[in-house]
């Protein structure tokens, strides 16, 4: 039942190394792969893998996307000389060449492929391989980058070959562009690559224009190839989740892939010399987290970047343990995003509002954005000839960089219980689930409490046990005892108001409570910012529109997949983390006409809140749900929802409205640059 988690590591592939002086090269070290292993090890994560071993790939994989010439060159290597080396490798850029580094990139594909393999056979659920050299800037005929051969982009072309898949997500978060990848797959639907890198306006390696935000792919590709370029350093956890929410997520939902690659380089965490950014290692566990319910779960994360040890070994462990289903840590530091990367985001989603339906109603870019683009180009040049300014501040960031100093993640402990319920006599206990009754230790004092407050009138001792329940079952929740919970109820209304006063008196500061189709919802309870009510609905909503209550009305209510998708990954999710609850209440009212796949997908989303403390609420006759959304609290990944249509036209609309009337609350929910800001940045 419970799928595990590969990991494939072979320490052969720390056996090259750079030989002579290169400054462009020097950080590309063995140690990248020791440190990660054994930091992997060290947490007891490695452990808890299922280990594969790796093979070497063979020519006609190789040939899957690389050239006969190129590869009969590179096959040569190991019988050079030094000097024949240095020689070999100058026809290429930022690379090195040494005599055993053939073999580790025939390695480093193969790694990949088992992998692959592993996932698409079912033998593992997802799962990371540790490599080296990395892949995505090696292109056709040329080494790259520090790259030899393209193991993601080999990867998607042998899943399609081999498995018949006919979607793959690529999903490049190395701090550099994945050209390579960019380049292979240009004019293919059937691949999605999304990349975001350090790019500011084109003056950082690889200094392409066809970097930018405007190439979208070619012929019938158009539309499935997307950059995000940083025109700044100093990125942090907010832009990059911002990035995921308004412009990956709903694209790749939008896609359905039935499988999911990612370039898994960390020189986009802090602390790293190339890349420069500053989002903390922990943001890897919700990047991984946000992806593991596309494909089914078919999730595999393979090595590019990654220059800081410390971070890289933290970052991998991050990513690793997420693959394993830990739960996520509460996300940290999340302010909004910077005027730039709102710049960013604006100019992504508004050149591929055309390609998307989820985007179809994205802001148009000022035109004068056009100017701007060539304008900064200009600006940056000049400032560079303002000798010597430019260059001092070059230099205190890279001091900054090496001095950078976050705090070591903390520790994701995993309570003793995985998922409890409580049900109705007559409906089994799910499998993995852990039967929940408070029977043993009544609470007389709760007892009271809830008699007083919903039982004034009539004594219905079935309804207050299932009651007591619910409170018991949030104290073990808050105990961190329990993650997550599943309650089927007679009447949901009353046990939400049960549950949102439990969680009111009690320690939790902070309840996120969405609610799932029509019905009255407590709307009176978001006067003080302790609970956040967001309800979906087909119902305008009536009475005070507040910060903390978002009435999200969709013309066909939760019976709309694309609709529905769309307001739980724009909307939702970025109101969710910049809440930041210690409690999800996920109800789902009768009669919400939500299909059970998306139901999951939103289960399975939501525990990327409040370490994984979901609890939910259903009507006691929803008895066939119950499978299903045990599975989704457990871990189980979703089921894919495959391509999705169009949302309603007026349902995007009216999303895009209410974003744009509650950004001013919530800044996770702006896509672009404050007007007149010009671009303006407090970071620089
Ligand atoms: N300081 C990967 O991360 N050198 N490759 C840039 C600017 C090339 C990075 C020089 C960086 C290649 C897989
Ligand atoms: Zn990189």
């Amino acid at each position: 039942m419970m799928m595990g988690t590969a990991l494939i590591y072979d320490e052969q592939m720390t056996k090259y190394k750079l030989l002579w002086v290169d400054p462009a090269c020097k950080v590309e070290v063995p140690e990248r792969l020791i440190v990660s292993h054994e930091a992997l090890v060290r947490n007891g994560l490695a452990d808890r893998c299922v280990s594969i071993p790796v093979r070497e790939a063979t020519d006609a994989e190789v040939l899957l996307v690389h050239s006969e010439e190129y590869l009969e060159a590179v096959k040569r290597t190991p019988y050079m000389s030094l000097g024949d080396l240095m020689e070999f490798t100058l026809q290429y850029g930022d690379v090195y060449f040494h005599p055993n580094i053939y073999h580790c990139a025939k390695l480093a594909i193969g790694a990949t492929l088992q992998l692959v393999d592993n996932v698409m056979t079912g033998r593992v659920r997802n799962g990371m391989a540790l490599v080296r050299p990395p892949g995505h800037h090696s292109q056709h005929s040329a080494a790259n980058g520090f790259c030899v051969f393209n193991n993601v982009a080999i990867a998607a072309q042998y899943a399609k070959q081999k498995y018949g898949t006919k979607r793959v997500l690529i999903v490049d978060w190395d701090v550099h562009h994945g050209q390579g990848v960019q380049y292979c797959f240009e004019d293919d639907p059937s691949v999605l690559y999304f990349s975001w890198h350090r790019y500011e306006h084109q003056n950082f390696w690889p200094m392409l224009k066809e970097s930018d935000y405007d190439s979208v792919g070619k012929d019938k590709g158009a539309g499935f190839n997307i950059n995000v370029p940083w025109n700044k350093v100093g990125m942090e956890n907010s832009d990059y989740l911002a990035v995921f929410f308004h412009v990956l997520l709903p694209a790749a939902y939008e896609f359905g892939p039935d499988l999911v690659l990612v370039s898994a380089g960390f020189d986009s965490a802090i602390g790293d010399p190339e890349g420069k950014m500053c989002a903390t290692p922990d943001v890897f566990a919700h990047l991984t987290h946000l992806l593991m319910n596309l494909a089914g779960g078919k999730l595999c994360a393979v090595l590019e970047g990654g220059y800081n040890l410390t971070s890289l070994a933290q970052s991998v462990c991050q990513t690793v343990q997420t693959l394993l289903g830990d739960p996520v840590p509460r996300p940290t530091e999340l302010g909004g995003p910077c005027e730039s990367a709102l710049e960013s985001i604006h100019c992504v989603r508004s050149a591929h509002k055309q390609y998307w339906s989820c985007l179809k109603h994205a802001a148009d870019r000022p035109t004068s954005d056009l100017s701007t683009k060539l304008f900064k180009v200009a600006e940056q040049k000049s400032g560079e000839e303002r000798n010597g300014v430019e260059h001092k501040e070059k230099e205190n960031e890279e001091m900054n960089t090496e001095a950078a100093v976050w705090p070591e993640p903390p520790k994701r402990l995993a309570p003793p219980v995985h998922t409890a319920s409580a049900l109705p006599g007559g409906v089994a206990c799910p499998d993995g689930c852990k039967c929940f009754s408070s029977s043993e230790d009544p609470n007389p004092f709760v007892l009271g409490e809830l008699r007083e407050n919903f039982f004034k009138e009539s004594e219905d001792k079935d309804a207050l046990t299932t009651l007591c329940n619910l409170s018991a079952l949030l104290e073990r929740m808050e105990k961190n005892e329990i993650r997550n919970g599943l309650v089927l109820v007679r009447d949901v209304s009353m046990a939400m108001m049960c549950a949102v006063q439990h969680a009111a008196t009690s320690l939790t500061n902070r309840v996120l409570l969405v609610c799932v189709g029509d019905g009255a919802a407590p709307t009176h309870i978001t006067e003080d910012g302790k609970t956040l009510l967001v309800q979906i609905s087909s119902k305008e909503p009536e009475g005070q529109k507040s910060k903390y209550y978002v009435p999200v009305c969709l013309r066909k209510g939760c019976s709309d997949m694309a609709g529905f998708t769309q307001a739980v990954l724009g909307l939702l999710l970025p109101l969710g983390y910049e809440y930041d609850p210690n409690l999800v209440l996920l109800v789902r009212m009768p009669d919400s006409g939500l299909c059970e796949s998306v139901w999951q997908q939103l289960t399975g989303l939501l525990q990327g809140l409040a370490q994984g403390h979901t609890l939910v609420l259903m009507q006691e006759d929803e008895k066939a749900s119950v499978g299903p959304t045990a599975s989704s609290l457990l871990g189980t990944p979703a089921p894919s929802l495959g391509p999705l249509g169009a949302p309603l036209p007026e349902d995007v609309e009216s999303l895009e409205r209410l974003r744009h009337r509650l950004q001013a609350d919530w800044k996770l929910l702006q896509t672009t640059a404050a007007p007149g800001s010009g671009g303006s940045d407090q970071r620089d």
